[in-house]
């Protein structure tokens, strides 16, 4: 009880076993540290922490429609949905979506999990896990070009972890050498499948695709020692697949079973099903991470043999293909999908994040894309936030400033809580990392070794200005851009 105090401080920690043996200890000796500086002097050394990493980056959106900045979110949301243009907000939700990855991931913590460390359940919704088909990942794609790779850290730190119970998995479910994880992990490193959705569950790629952050990583900030610290995780989970892969009739490797994450094909003959052999992103996610595999190798000087087993099979592996619809093909046979809207876009891994389809290097696909994403929307695909997110991202890297403008608009009107959380629903924290990394897309790309300069600056946006965000290649020190639509 608090009597005749004309102020009173409240210092609060926190900490569980998974770090401290004895948890009341570490939480006292946390608060003795903390009481011997004044409110004053912490609350000054949290600002600086978080400005030192905030301010890197700088973008202003149009200076028409300044009058809302002083609006409350929720009136400024609904007043979108009236129709009423807020680019304002656009730049808000960008920068909020930073603010996020700074204070739910830094070196130390836990990776962001699907509520950031925002989840107020006791039974939160999918357990407040890592989700790796898809949804861990998009949580650190703006972790690298909004100038933020230290918030990477946790992430990695999670994958070192999953490599033991990973070579176990690997070993006892499939006879492979490697490490394998499933569609979903937790704090706890787990790689085996974690529940019976058969949509979801059999899908060995969540390593693979998680081990093409730390390629990421050294693509933006070229730091070699990193990379050779990388390698070796890199190598164990492409060791895996190349165990994994299997010789189909036709003399191609392929993976099986598999799945497209999380979707239903159907058959001519009426029925459906979702395994399969050779799901498209499968050899996508493959290709990428065997050819980081290869460049590594390249860069640090080391592992020539095992380079020509990652050579040889990825002459083997089948290229993606373009179904009767013009679409990319989603299965290996152009099946039917059963929902054809469906919120997970998996083979358009080979867009974003991946680097496979370009408008300027392979314009059938990237046109092929194209036909994917329209035939999705045009299904109701998008209803979830971070599947709208994933589609911003989309328009972005096939230049299309308008579209991605509109889903940007969509994100919000439709899929964002009064206080800009992310809203799937549930609330899930990926669609406001995705849909920051999506406005990152559009005003900055550095794929394939080229960079592009505002390729998706939407007209509406009117003039504009950004500085501080990074591309591919250790580029990122000073330079900013002026936007003014053309
Ligand atoms: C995947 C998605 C769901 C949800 C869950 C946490 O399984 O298909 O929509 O986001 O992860």
């Amino acid at each position: 009880m608090i009597e005749q105090a004309d102020e009173a401080i409240l210092y609060i920690a926190a900490a569980t076993t998974f770090r401290s043996p004895d948890p009341e200890l570490a939480c006292k000796a946390a608060i003795d540290e903390a009481a011997r500086r004044s409110y004053e002097e912490l609350r000054e050394r949290h600002v600086s922490d978080y400005r030192a990493l905030f301010n890197r980056v700088h973008l202003e959106i149009s200076d028409a429609g300044q009058d809302k900045a002083g609006l409350p979110t929720d009136e400024r949301l609904a007043r979108l949905e009236r129709g009423e243009d807020d680019p304002g907000l656009v730049s808000l939700y960008f920068q909020y979506g930073r603010y996020l990855l700074i204070s739910s991931s830094r070196p130390g913590s836990l990776p962001a999990n699907l509520q950031g460390i925002w989840n107020p359940h006791f039974l939160p919704p999918w357990d407040s896990k890592y989700t790796i088909n898809i949804n861990a990942q998009m949580n650190y794609w703006p972790a690298e070009n909004c100038n933020l790779p230290e918030c990477h850290l946790p992430l990695f730190e999670l994958i070192e972890r999953m490599r033991e119970p990973g070579r176990r998995t690997a070993e006892t479910m499939y006879g492979c050498r490697g490490f394998a994880a499933h569609h979903n992990t937790d704090i706890w490193a787990d790689t085996a499948p974690q529940d019976g959705w058969t949509p979801s569950t059999f899908w060995p790629l969540g390593a693979a695709w998680l081990c093409l952050h730390l390629w990421e990583h050294y693509a933006f900030g070229k730091d070699e020692t990193f990379l050779a610290q990388a390698y070796p995780t890199m190598k164990e989970a492409a060791r895996f697949l190349l165990d994994y892969l299997i010789e189909g009739e036709d003399g191609r490797l392929i993976t099986c079973p598999s799945i497209s994450p999380e979707n239903t094909y159907r058959l001519p003959g009426g029925e459906s099903g979702v395994l399969c052999a050779g799901a498209s992103m499968d050899f996508q996610i493959i290709r990428a991470l065997f050819e980081a595999c290869l460049d590594s190798a390249r860069l640090l000087g080391i592992d020539e043999p095992f380079g020509e087993e990652l050579t040889d099979a990825l002459r083997r592996i089948p290229v993606t293909k373009i179904g009767k619809h013009g679409q990319i093909q989603e299965w290996m046979e152009d099946y039917e999908e059963a929902e054809p809207g469906h919120r997970h876009i998996s083979h358009l891994f080979g867009l974003y994040p991946g680097e496979q389809f370009t408008s300027e290097e392979t314009p059938e696909l990237a046109a092929a894309a194209r036909v994917t994403l329209e035939r999705r929307l045009a299904h109701g695909g998008g209803h979830t936030g971070w599947s709208r997110a994933w589609i911003i991202n989309f328009w972005a890297r096939l230049q299309d400033a308008e579209q991605a403008r509109v889903n940007v608009l969509a994100l919000l009107g439709h899929s964002t809580l009064p206080n800009l959380l992310d809203n799937h629903p549930p609330f899930q924290i990926d669609g406001n990392f995705g849909g920051t990394a999506g406005i990152a897309e559009m005003l900055l790309q550095s794929h394939r070794g080229v960079l592009h300069l505002l390729p998706a600056w939407p007209a509406a946006w009117g003039d504009g200005r950004v500085s501080g965000l990074r591309g591919r290649g250790g580029l990122y020190r000073g330079y900013g851009m002026v936007a003014r639509p053309s």
